[in-house]
């Protein structure tokens, strides 16, 4: 694993010298990342988190979680596998959509994955089973370790967290599982555990099937954004971190009936938009389309509202000349 580990971050750092800037985000040739976290941490660098898909995989059984940093989000540093399904004991496959937090000065990485298979064909047959781990490190790239050594729950099912820390320290996890979409557990200060029940919020009357939900704060305004339907990234406004929250509409539409994830930030003044697009991959023998991050420019109303965000190739490659000068 450690030799593995040593080769991706190897690899990444010299295809990370590709003068290219666009979208797809050069995180290396050839790899395939999806489900983009981003976060600022104290030495002011952006940092990814990413899922980490296996070349032309036939279905979502994914290995390992990636990291990658960046100060210009034109170079990009490639921390290789911060932590794989080897080091967990109560997983072995879906190793999917990852989060990140700062707190207690740690860094945490809560991650899904799971056991099991799901029959596509016939779902009834169907075994698979997901739930949310807490990994710990002291640096923003690991390794990290399983926390505690179990899921933070066993049931519900639970996929794709959003960990979000509010301005008082309090850390809350959102994600989405089967008929507990709209649900958000607070974390014990040690964020070791969940605190209390999982908190079912008020969606002001619209609860659609989603994934990959992502909570942000800007101002006094709460964001509850998300994948509906697992395709059209759209959002609610909440003045609390718990709702009530009211529906707000499309931010993205969808592409290619095949599934976004994303993340919403701020860095170096700038909202940024980090989501997954499927390219048709030239440098690969299966010749489908695999998921590579993406980012766009994100820009508010004055009241607060989200404008619809396009798809573009440019990206944010004029971000050092537009926004560091
Ligand atoms: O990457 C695996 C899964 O696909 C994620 O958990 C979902 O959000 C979708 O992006």
């Amino acid at each position: 694993m450690f030799k593995k580990r040593i080769a991706a971050a190897a690899v990444g750092l010299l295809l990370s010298q590709n003068p290219v800037m666009a979208n797809p985000l050069e995180l290396g040739e050839g790899l395939r990342t999806a489900d983009p976290s981003a976060h600022v941490w104290q030495d002011g660098r952006l940092y990814l988190y990413t899922s980490h898909d296996m070349e032309c995989q036939a279905d979502f059984h994914m290995q390992d979680w990636m990291a990658f940093s960046s100060e210009n989000l034109k170079d990009w540093t490639n921390h290789g596998v911060i932590l794989s399904l080897d080091d967990l004991s109560w997983a072995d496959n879906y190793a999917w959509a990852p989060d990140a937090a700062y707190k207690n000065g740690k860094y945490y990485l809560v991650f899904p994955a799971g056991t099991g298979f799901k029959d596509r064909v016939n779902p009834e047959k169907s075994t698979k089973w997901m739930g949310l781990g807490i990994a710990v490190s002291d640096s923003p790239t690991g390794p990290f370790k399983d926390a505690i050594g179990k899921p933070l729950w066993t049931e519900p099912y639970a996929n794709d967290p959003s960990l979000f820390i509010d301005d008082d320290g309090t850390a809350w996890l959102y994600f989405h599982g089967k008929n507990h979409d709209y649900y958000v557990a607070k974390m014990q200060d040690d964020m070791l555990a969940i605190d209390g029940d999982l908190i079912k919020m008020d969606m002001g009357g619209y609860e659609p099937k989603m994934e990959g939900p992502w909570v942000f704060k800007r101002g006094d305004n709460y964001y509850y954004t998300m994948p509906e339907n697992n395709r059209v990234l759209t959002y609610y406004m909440a003045t609390s971190p718990t709702g009530p929250w009211q529906y707000q509409g499309q931010i993205m539409d969808q592409e290619h009936q095949a599934n976004n994830h994303h993340s919403i930030m701020q860095y170096q003044g700038q909202w940024l938009l980090f989501y997954h697009r499927w390219y048709q991959a030239t440098d690969s023998d299966c010749h489908k389309r695999q998921r590579h991050s993406t980012a766009e420019y994100l820009y508010f109303n004055e009241d607060g509202t989200i404008q619809p965000v396009k798809r573009t190739d440019s990206g944010i490659r004029d971000f050092a000349d537009k926004v560091m000068k």
